[in-house]
């Protein structure tokens, strides 16, 4: 019999593939970190509403519960007939999207990064969460030109700086319930800390759901710009640090949701027309594999007419090519959207 009892409502992609069969063969496993399937798949267990309900400990858990990652993982990242990475993270000089600013507010493009040799933040002590920090703040403080900036550890940072940055958005919360009941949260806000470039327009987060995210953000409609920003600083991190990767899954993540490029690029985009009539918007968006979320990011609501449209797909795609996916996909947004 299956050990794990899913809450009844609960639609979430782990209670789908884990059948009884892949359950036996894999819950007595572990990684050589000590993760097993029980703690892999806890946030589902306890959610009802996940939608995907699993994460990873460490890099080997992608081997070990393959059986049930990667049916979750094809079944996500819809449209990848096998699963092969293939990354390519070199600049790009598309044409700026909305030079007037009549509907893009802002562009924000993120990745995410796992080191080799350390467990996942689910699966982490304090005392390796520490270390890690230490070797990260290390490699930030390597950062050249527009890249400079300060590190701003949640822990002993000024107070009244903190407070700034969390009104600015400069800053990332404690995680929500689905990354708590995963371990995402232990000893929060314990080795936490976000780096911000001198003119904010570089933020990286140490120990959110990942051990790094890396995110590009400035209020302008020129795509490549903001990714030729994450690229320099991809690369320039990518010379301290060595990277958790896997030739078939690509950048290894937390969230089986992220892997391959771990990238969102999107905007924040006012669509005032489309917004009555969003039957329009939601056939764009599907057809150019884009998401939409809430104003204020994911499971939010949308205020003020105002969209985040990003890239759905981060596997078997190139970065360069969700960019370049995401600039037609706006473009026909755009078009929509005047001739309403
Ligand atoms: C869930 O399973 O719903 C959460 N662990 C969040 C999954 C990642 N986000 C997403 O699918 N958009």
């Amino acid at each position: 019999m299956n050990p794990f009892i899913f809450p009844k409502e609960s639609n979430s992609l782990v209670k789908k593939h884990l059948s009884q069969k892949i359950c036996q063969a894999l819950e007595h496993l572990k990684t050589d970190s000590g993760f097993t399937l029980e703690k892999a798949i806890h946030s589902g267990l306890k959610n009802p509403d996940s939608a995907i309900g699993i994460y990873a400990g460490d890099a080997q858990s992608y081997q070990t519960f393959s059986p049930v990652f990667d049916p979750v993982i094809l079944e996500y990242h819809g449209g990848v007939e096998n699963l092969k990475h293939k990354s390519d993270i070199r600049e790009l000089d598309l044409p700026v999207l909305d030079p007037e600013g009549k509907y893009i507010l802002s562009t924000r493009i993120r990745i995410a990064r796992n080191l080799k040799g350390f467990s996942f933040p689910c699966h982490m002590t304090l005392s390796h969460r520490r270390e890690l920090e230490k070797k990260i703040i290390m490699a930030l403080s390597c950062l050249k030109g527009n890249l400079k900036g300060n590190y701003y550890s949640f822990e002993h940072a000024d107070k009244k700086e903190l407070k700034q940055l969390e009104t600015k958005n400069f800053w990332f919360q404690k995680g929500d319930r689905f990354q708590d009941a995963a371990g995402i949260n232990s000893d929060f806000p314990k080795c936490r800390g976000v780096y911000l470039s001198f003119d904010k327009q570089l933020m990286v987060w140490v120990n959110e759901e990942d051990h790094l995210r890396i995110i590009s953000l400035e209020k302008t409609s020129d795509l490549s710009k903001v990714y030729n920003r994450l690229c320099q600083a991809i690369l320039s991190l990518n010379q301290t640090l060595a990277f958790a990767w896997d030739k078939t899954y690509g950048h290894l993540t937390s969230c089986p949701t992220n892997i391959g490029t771990s990238m969102r690029a999107g905007v924040h985009i006012q669509l005032e027309k489309l917004e009555q009539k969003k039957e329009i918007l939601f056939n764009i968006t599907r057809a150019c594999n884009l998401q939409i979320r809430g104003t204020c990011g994911e499971k939010t609501k949308i205020e003020n007419a105002v969209f985040d449209i990003s890239n759905r797909q981060r596997l078997g795609i190139s970065e360069s090519r969700i960019i370049q996916n995401l600039h037609a996909g706006l473009l026909a947004i755009i078009k929509a959207e005047k001739s309403i």
